[in-house]
């Protein structure tokens, strides 16, 4: 059998999402438009790892228009979109994904999307390319290169890069422009507000909202946070970050203080134990924490236990944790990614220029791979400008173009006052 999901039943429920969410993504379309008739990923089996929702299900519809043959699995044990999966399936999609995977299910996804021997590997996360190197180094030698959708994953990728320990080479989506300016902060942004709301349905006007980590996604939240009305507090490890948070008005304090007076905390570093015992012991009653980071790692949630006199789940997506003393702790999504777990992930128009990032760096892949050297590679600058301009005409904006005169002005290094 070619696919594992969760029940084909709901395979037409999944299709009007997938629909839904292609007529918001015009960029992709189009590509997937042209594509068909080139056929530039003819002959390319593409493994992907990347959470199963209705924008990733026009992703690989696009895929396998472009020509190539594709197998999937979800990058996250609670992120799958069951009726996507079954969508994806009934239309003969090679697929291995289920909401609620164990620790060993998920790798058990992994593994099958490798059986089809892949040329190109896909991933959100990057656990599919680290199974083919720790766990099939001998796959790699058929293998042209893999895309890289996120922060954290970029981050693992390059110091293996510089250790000299790939074992083909790999292209950044996440450091495209079209990509982490708009996906990383406005997608992030809605969607995790999105998440809290609809695990709690709390009101987030005049509450005190502690963002951890003012990178991209925090910047999203943050911004976001303040829009509903809440009163926003920063934590950060990086002093420049820092100062952009705090001339953005925010509140910038460290972890400790912001524990005592936060109803909202959501973690949003890419490291692990953001979000500790002692944190957990100072909170006010009631405090809600949830985290937006790829791994569940950034809320310690054996600290978490270890406090508690009793757990249990009053929402869904969301566990009470009572502490001995009688205060109690809200966890949204088991401190996973809140957006993907809780919500659907990021809106369809982001995912529309990130997924035309993957398309573009597969295909590149594709042709040039073999020739490139081992290690984390970027999008050209040409490829972000294309998909920026594609999006503007899709919606339907216009912009002036530099005469020869103002060119040739930029470079005048002779003209002053
Ligand atoms: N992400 N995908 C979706 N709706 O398919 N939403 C978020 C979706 C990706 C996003 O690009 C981010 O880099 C990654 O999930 C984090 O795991």
């Amino acid at each position: 059998m070619k696919y594992k999901v969760a029940d084909l039943a709901l395979a037409s429920q999944g299709k009007l999402k997938v629909e839904w969410a292609e007529s918001r993504m015009p960029v992709l379309t189009t590509l997937r438009e042209r594509f068909a008739k080139e056929k530039p990923l003819a002959g390319a089996r593409i493994a992907g790892c990347l959470h199963v929702t209705k924008e990733t299900a026009v992703l690989v519809r696009t895929l396998r228009a472009a020509g190539a043959e594709v197998s999937w699995s979800g990058c996250n044990p609670l992120s799958t979109q069951d009726d996507v999966a079954a969508a994806l399936a009934a239309e003969d999609t090679s697929i291995y994904a289920w909401r609620g995977l164990s620790v060993e299910e998920f790798y058990w996804c992994i593994e099958r999307t490798l059986d089809f021997k892949p040329t190109l590997t896909l991933d959100d996360g990057a656990d599919l390319i680290f199974t083919v190197h720790h766990k099939h180094p001998e796959l790699a030698a058929g293998i042209k290169g893999g895309t890289e959708e996120t922060t954290t994953g970029v981050h693992r990728l390059r110091a293996m890069g510089e250790a000299g320990k790939l074992l083909y080479p790999v292209m950044a989506v996440n450091d495209s422009e079209t990509k982490w300016d708009f996906d990383n902060v406005y997608g992030t942004g809605q969607s995790s507000i999105d998440g809290i709301l609809r695990s709690t349905a709390i009101l987030l006007a005049g509450k005190n909202f502690v963002v951890a980590g003012y990178g991209h996604c925090g910047r999203g939240a943050a911004m976001r946070a303040r829009g509903m009305g809440a009163l926003v507090y920063v934590t950060e490890v990086d002093p420049i970050q820092a100062l952009k948070a705090r001339l953005e008005g925010f509140q910038v304090l460290p972890m400790d203080e912001a524990a005592k007076v936060g109803d909202i905390f959501i973690t949003a570093t890419g490291v692990k134990d953001v979000l500790i015992g002692r944190h957990f012991a100072s909170m006010k009653d009631g405090a809600v924490v949830c985290n937006t980071g790829h791994y569940d790692c950034e809320i310690n949630i054996p600290d978490l236990e270890k406090l508690a006199a009793s757990q249990r789940e009053i929402r869904p997506n969301n566990d009470e944790y009572r502490m001995k003393d009688g205060r109690r702790i809200y966890l949204l999504a088991r401190g996973r990614l809140v957006n993907l777990a809780a919500a659907e992930g990021h809106p369809s128009e982001v995912m529309d220029m990130s997924f035309a990032n993957q398309v573009m760096g597969l295909i590149r892949l594709h042709r040039e791979g073999p020739k490139l050297e081992k290690k984390v590679y970027v999008l050209s600058k040409e490829q972000d400008r294309e998909i920026a301009t594609l999006k503007l005409s899709t919606l339907g904006l216009l912009i002036d173009k530099l005469t020869p005169e103002q060119i040739a002005y930029q470079s005048d290094y002779a003209a002053g006052t």
